[in-house]
């Protein structure tokens, strides 16, 4: 019991050496928030521009100020390297690498593995090891307890303590920050809980426990599943509206009129992003490995996975009306992020929306003020964005809204285009247009 109190001690007083194991847009902000509450940090990532740009007091995440690094690192509290031998030496490590999927749809688990078998070459007794990654329930007690645990005659709870702790980052966003979201913490045991737990409290403002590592993995996998499943509503919800003949927005707005039970959300493109589209799949992947179909996600996931085609094909229906095909027409495509007011085009769907439009013979462009240029991995191409939007919007035969931030000017957008078919519902404000179709 002494490892326990003896190492709880150590993380109280921050003499404890704290690794973070992955320094992107979770494992840097966690870092720097780590070395601000005073303990001594040291990031490894195999990524040597990453090693390098820190070392230099240099920050290449938005959201954290070179600033703050540049303090840290000139204060000692923060060092950053590609050797994960200075594991050696530390006393808590937590593990925010990449969940991504495979090609096939199934959960990419190489950069945990690549990290647990790193960390497993420099494991002692007394140390706390927390993963962040979003994953699959299980992943913790299946996959990290036997290779750093057993693997080295340490009783995990005893010698050692291994817990869940999901990163809640939100990319952009400023209200909510890496330490005053509340932070769930699962622990393998109860003692391993309780060091975790005394550990992250040292410096995120709010810790909710729960009883298990599998409880905390589940958790963050019902914060994302609910999104994903709420938007394929609303996308279905769009699509059932279109054929009765009711304005979708209309609707929607009327509803969240409601003051209780019932939570806004917009239909879309499409579903982007490297965590809605992809966390709840970690989930169904469990469970077909328990015989169990998990028929909301998967059903959600082929709605929001359609809704390209679909746009698509309104797209084409109101063209027709207006005497116009697709093929050989000129379609600019204005935002390809995944989402309004950022520069990420992961998962996007806009990328799906243009590949599609190219295979009817269209002529598509694109605009984005965030966003220079564009690669399609399945169909292997490049585009850049056009430089003069208003030349190209007037040039274009169509106009899609995929992604409306916050720099469009959607007035003089529709005053300058011939058609535009909004997927956001980015001119519902500005009136009705007979040359404008909303989803
Ligand atoms: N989307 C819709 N309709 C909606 C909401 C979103 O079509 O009503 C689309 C977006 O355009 C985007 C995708 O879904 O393509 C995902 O959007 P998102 O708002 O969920 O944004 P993300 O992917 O950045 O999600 C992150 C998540 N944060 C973490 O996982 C820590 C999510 O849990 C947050 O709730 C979300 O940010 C947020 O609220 O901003």
């Amino acid at each position: 019991m002494a490892t326990k109190t003896d190492l709880i001690k150590k993380l109280r007083d921050k003499t404890a050496k704290v690794a973070v194991l992955g320094l992107g847009y979770v494992g840097l902000p966690l870092a720097v928030v780590f070395g601000e509450a005073g303990f001594n940090v040291i990031g490894v990532d195999p990524d040597k521009r990453k090693i390098d740009a820190l070392g230099k007091g240099e920050s290449y995440i938005p959201d954290v100020q070179s600033e703050a690094v540049a303090k840290l690192v000139r204060d000692g509290r923060l060092t950053a390297t590609t050797d994960f031998s200075v594991l050696r030496d530390v006393d808590a490590v937590s593990i925010c690498v990449p969940t991504p999927l495979r090609q096939t749809g199934d959960p990419d688990m190489s950069f945990i593995i690549s990290a647990v078998e790193e960390l497993s070459r420099y494991m002692h007794k007394g140390m706390v090891v927390a993963l962040e990654s979003t994953t699959y329930p299980g992943t913790t007690r299946e996959l990290l307890l036997p290779k750093l645990g057993a693997e080295h005659g340490l009783t995990v709870g005893e010698d050692w303590f291994l817990a869940f702790s999901p990163e809640r980052v939100d990319p952009g966003r400023e209200d909510f920050t890496t330490i005053n979201t509340p932070k769930v913490m699962g622990g393998i045991t109860e003692a391993c809980g309780e060091v975790a737990t005394a550990w992250y409290e040292g410096a995120i403002k709010t810790i909710h426990k729960v009883s298990t590592a599998e409880a905390a993995e589940m958790a963050k996998l019902l914060e994302n599943t609910f999104r994903m499943i709420n938007i394929g509503m609303v996308n279905e919800l769009a699509i059932m509206c279109e054929r009765l003949g009711v304005d979708v927005w209309e609707v929607i707005d009327a509803a969240a009129t409601k003051p209780f039970g019932f939570m806004k959300f917009t239909p879309g493109p499409g579903l982007g992003g490297h965590c809605i589209p992809i966390d709840p799949l970690y989930l169904s992947w469990k469970m077909k490995a328990l015989n169990y179909n998990a028929r909301f996600i998967e059903l959600a996931s082929e709605i929001n996975t359609n809704m390209p085609r679909y746009v698509v094909g309104r797209l084409m229906e109101a063209m027709n009306e207006i005497g116009k095909t697709i093929k050989g027409s000129n379609i600019l495509v204005l935002g390809v992020a995944y989402k309004p007011d950022i520069d990420d085009v992961r998962e996007s769907p806009a990328l799906d929306v243009i590949a599609l439009l190219q295979k009817k013979g269209a002529d598509v462009k694109f605009h984005d003020p965030r966003i220079a240029r564009i690669h399609h991995e399945g169909e292997g191409w490049y585009m850049d964005s056009v430089t003069d939007m208003l030349k190209a919007v007037k040039e274009a035969d169509a106009v899609v809204i995929v992604t409306n931030h916050r720099e469009y000017d959607f007035r003089e957008i529709v005053g300058a285009a011939k058609f535009v078919f909004d997927t956001r519902n980015a001119t519902g404000k500005l009136g009705k247009f007979a040359h404008v179709e909303r989803l």
